[in-house]
């Protein structure tokens, strides 16, 4: 794969994917090659274009000979299984291109495992000399937002139809955005979207990165210049003001004391304590009682 093998790299991917237990062994001769890539979340409600936006934006990095690796997490929606295929056709422009790579990642319905698999995946994209790694996930469950928190820039994209609901929205959504997107602006309303979000974000601090909010059509490759200066602005701004290194360490941080709690929670669940537990319960001890119990013969 460092010698820029695509099969080699298609392949140290699937076995990350599909088995986490080897991701340590794969991960570990590559620690000092990872943390040159920029690292972009796309997320935001089903269908407002965050595919054809990231699909326009490659195509933009490609212009300036950028290599360019892409992890598109599917929606979780079992049912929506047609916006896999959507998103290759969307994306086949830029997948037959030699220094873009493109990968989709199933949802597993696994509990935060699919933000660690795509961790894990951007490390080996960063080692293997890509110089932007984009996430595409959608901003709905807890797990997609874990993988924004992944990103050292996270793009909220949004349609002038989300104005309507700005209120809701707040809670999830606007706290994670670096840079909005309000695409689909050959639609009605954008302008006033735009401006609304610009005034609730000016309220934020001086001194803070207040995130700007660019207006784009991506099928038309329409405000794709503009987008790219605020993520280059944010970009500054994330080095001069040291937000940066404090953010990748706290995702380092993060990410270490899951993997430990991911190994004790394993070797915890023996045979024998599952055994006290049912007892437990049968017995109709609370719940403090049994969980106490269960700790006491710890280790
Ligand atoms: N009118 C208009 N349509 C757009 C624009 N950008 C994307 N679309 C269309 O919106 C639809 C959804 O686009 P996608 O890029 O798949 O959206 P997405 O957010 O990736 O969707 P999911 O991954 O399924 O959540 C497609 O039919 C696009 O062609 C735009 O700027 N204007
Ligand atoms: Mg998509």
């Amino acid at each position: 794969m460092l010698r820029g093998s695509r099969v080699a790299l298609a392949r140290l991917l699937s076995r990350i994917e599909n088995h986490p237990d080897s991701a340590d062994d794969l991960l570990r001769p590559l620690a000092d090659r990872i943390g040159r890539a920029i690292r972009i979340g796309f997320t935001g409600p089903p269908g407002a274009g965050k595919s054809t936006m990231v699909s326009a934006y490659v195509r933009l990095l490609r212009t300036h000979d950028q290599k360019v690796g892409v992890l598109a997490v599917d929606p979780t929606s079992p049912f929506s299984g047609g916006a896999l295929l959507g998103d290759r056709v969307r994306m086949s422009s830029i997948s037959t291109d030699e220094k873009v790579f493109v990968r989709s990642l199933a949802t597993r319905g696994g509990l935060g495992g699919l933000a660690e698999a795509a961790a894990d995946m951007a490390d080996v994209l960063d080692a293997a000399g890509c110089d932007t790694v984009i996430f595409e996930t959608v901003g709905v469950g807890q797990s997609e937002l874990e993988v924004a928190q992944h990103a050292d820039c996270t793009v909220v994209v949004l349609v002038p139809e989300s104005g309507d609901s700005i209120q809701g929205m707040k809670a999830g959504l606007m706290e994670i955005a670096d840079v909005f997107v309000i695409n689909k602006a050959d639609r009605e309303g954008a302008a006033r979207f735009a401006s609304e979000l610009r005034a609730a974000m000016n309220l934020k601090e001086w001194g803070e990165w207040i995130p700007p909010a660019v207006m784009t059509v991506a099928v038309k490759n329409e405000g794709l210049t503009e987008f790219q200066e605020s993520v280059s602005r944010h970009w500054k701004f994330l080095n001069d003001s040291g937000l940066l290194a404090r953010r990748r360490a706290a995702r380092l941080r993060r990410r270490c004391q899951r993997l430990v709690e991911h190994k004790l929670l394993a070797d915890f669940w023996t045979g024998e304590r599952k055994a006290i537990l049912d007892a437990g319960i049968i017995e109709r001890k609370s719940p403090y009682e049994i969980s106490g119990e269960l700790l006491k013969n710890r280790g």
